[in-house]
């Protein structure tokens, strides 16, 4: 007797092509999950998790998520905001990153959100746009297109754009300037509201897996050799996921000390090793932490 209807598995959207495109299926083979086959159809199914990818626009999925058509979605918290469909945050990506963000032309000086009252805005995202220009209680005229947002001051179209960011390259050469940041983004996993308990515990395994990739990530090994007398020193720099390791080496009163680092710390916290002793420091990627 076969027992394949009772098995639950989690539909994953995805971007079909675009910014997020690689990096979503990056991230699920960082998780183990093995897609390799199909990636140019539809859908696609994990052949080791009980996973089933979805291809679509991205601009589709929290709605196809909030339906259920796709139980979870990996998209940008923008496009999240801008639909104000009724899914879960569940967590953020750690890629993807961008702003969405008030410019104006290079020689206007702007003043704060008041400077938009009464001018022309062009944007594809005139819901997010709105609800700042309410909150800071400026009326001004949104005026809503799909692409080449940053053109419309150019010709004349808009007095302002509201569009998203990353480099500040397109802006910059369509004489443009960053003015105000509405919204901060990166790609985030969403979720459906009124999911099983089985699927919810699919996508917490899925989820604790993420969280390792993301992690490791942000973590570095670090090894470093370390005169006997300077261990106290050098160890009280280092803060590890509980305390170092230190191993004795073969040659007499050294020690070899291994730990993880934050990114964010990582050239401070190495000149200051440096600077009280340490030496031969070899700093390697972690590919998955488990804490
Ligand atoms: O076909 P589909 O509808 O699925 O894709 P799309 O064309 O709508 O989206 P796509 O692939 O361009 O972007 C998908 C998602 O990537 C966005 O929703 C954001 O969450 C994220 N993302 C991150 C960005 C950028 N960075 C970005 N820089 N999306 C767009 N841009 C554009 C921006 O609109 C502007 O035109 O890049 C330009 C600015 O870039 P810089 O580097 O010059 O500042
Ligand atoms: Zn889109």
């Amino acid at each position: 007797m076969s027992n394949t209807m009772n098995i639950v598995k989690l539909k994953l959207a995805i971007q079909k092509s675009g910014r997020l495109h690689d990096d979503s299926i990056r991230l699920l083979k960082e998780c183990g999950i093995d897609i390799s086959n199909g990636v140019n159809k539809l859908k696609a199914e994990a052949s080791n998790f009980p996973i089933e990818v979805y291809f679509l626009r991205d601009d589709d999925i929290p709605q196809y998520v909030e339906d259920g058509v796709a139980d979870i979605g990996f998209v940008g918290e923008n496009v999240v905001y801008e639909k104000k469909k009724k899914v879960t945050v569940a967590e953020k990506l750690g890629f993807g990153k961008c702003r969405l963000s008030v410019a104006v032309r290079k020689s206007e000086a702007f003043t704060g959100p008041s400077f938009l009252e009464g001018k022309k805005i062009a944007t594809s995202y005139p819901v997010i746009l709105g609800d700042y220009l309410k909150a800071n209680n400026v009326n001004a005229e949104i005026h809503e297109i799909s692409g080449s947002v940053e053109i419309a001051p150019g010709i004349g179209l808009a007095d302002a754009i509201c569009d998203l960011v990353s480099s500040g390259s397109t802006l910059f050469m369509n004489g443009l300037k960053e003015a105000e940041t509405i919204l901060q983004s990166q790609a985030a996993l969403i979720k459906n509201q009124g999911l099983s308990a089985e699927q919810e515990q699919l996508i917490a395994r899925l989820l604790f897996r993420i969280q390792s990739v993301k992690k490791a990530k942000n973590n570095k090994y670090i090894l470093l050799n370390a005169p006997n007398e300077k261990l106290k020193e050098i160890i009280s720099l280092l803060p590890g996921m509980k305390s170092p390791t230190v191993l004795p080496l073969a040659e007499e009163g050294w020690s070899s000390v291994h730990s993880v680092l934050n990114e964010n710390e990582f050239w401070d916290i190495i000149e200051q090793l440096k600077a009280a002793g340490a030496q031969g420091i070899l700093v390697v990627p972690i590919e998955k932490m488990v804490v």
